[in-house]
């Protein structure tokens, strides 16, 4: 009993410390209960963000933290039973250089950092294979142009037809399957409305337009799978269009994207017949 109480006493502190450190309270690749970080990373992108969150935060309680002192200085030596006959001092020119380049010297240091990341976001390394992503209303469509050019649909599986383990909300019926440590561009668009492909654990987050084509990239390093979500209101059913990406070995994938092309190839060639027949159907007779 007593050692149960201490891993469990050691687990919520361990946890508690971490809250500030680190996201190791936060799931990778799915949001978890009283999760208050950011998501775990699983490429180097997100990391860099876990990164530069961190000492955003850190700078941002040095300063709460020395106003905080400042004011509490003030309220105790300078009030008006502590200090009845106040200076006239109105200007120091010490201070007043100090205050100005002070926080100049802190915006250099958050600049020089954030640009990095932006570069390294925004610069698409040579890509091992691309996806081409289409936002519709609602749900996603996915095509492999570079291994066989097969494509499909991915939707929402429904609250009563969830197998264990599956999130709810967050699981498809069809998965976009990437190789890990390989770099996969992606070319977002949309079919109709805007739309937006957000991977929290990938640190991507690309508006898919109408009419345009957005790239972005990732290499996943570690397999699993990874949840994400549309992240731009685009109508009725935007809350039900989410994106799962599962990250498998090179030999997993290749076999993947075997029994995907069988598969899908068949579903384009039914869904191509049953247009075919349509057509014919509604096509005057001669
Ligand atoms: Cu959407």
């Amino acid at each position: 009993m007593m050692s149960f109480l201490r891993s469990a006493a050691l687990a919520v502190g361990t946890c508690a410390a971490s809250l500030f450190a680190s996201a190791a309270c936060a799931e990778t690749g799915q949001p978890s209960p009283w999760q208050i970080n950011l998501q775990g990373a699983a490429t180097p992108v997100m990391e860099q963000i876990h990164n530069f969150n961190g000492l955003l935060l850190a700078i941002i309680t040095s300063i709460v933290l020395f106003v905080l002192v400042l004011l509490a200085i003030v309220v105790v030596r300078f009030n008006e039973r502590a200090n009845p006959v106040p200076s006239k001092t109105s200007h120091n020119t010490l201070i007043e250089v100090a205050w100005t380049v002070i926080p100049v010297l802190i915006l250099v240091l958050i600049a020089i950092p954030s640009f990095r990341l932006l570069h390294l976001e925004l610069n698409i390394p040579k890509p091992d294979l691309t996806v081409k992503v289409t936002g519709h209303q609602w749900y996603w469509s996915y095509e492999y142009p570079d291994n066989g050019a097969f494509g499909f649909d991915s939707y929402l599986v429904a609250e009563k037809d969830l197998k264990p383990g599956q999130p709810r909300l967050l699981a498809v019926d069809n998965e976009v399957v990437v190789p890990i440590n390989k770099i996969v561009r992606i070319q977002v668009t949309s079919a109709d409305v805007i739309h937006s492909f957000a991977m929290p654990s990938f640190g991507v987050k690309i508006d898919a337009n109408p009419g345009r084509l957005n790239e972005s990239w990732f290499k996943v390093t570690r397999e699993g799978i990874y949840y994400g979500q549309c992240s731009e209101l685009c109508g009725r059913d935007h809350a039900f269009m989410p994106i799962a990406v599962r990250a498998v070995s090179e030999a997993d994938f290749a076999a993947w994207v075997a029994q995907a092309k069988a598969k899908f190839a068949s579903a384009a060639d039914a869904a191509g017949k049953m247009a075919d027949a349509g057509e014919a159907a509604r096509a005057p007779a001669r």
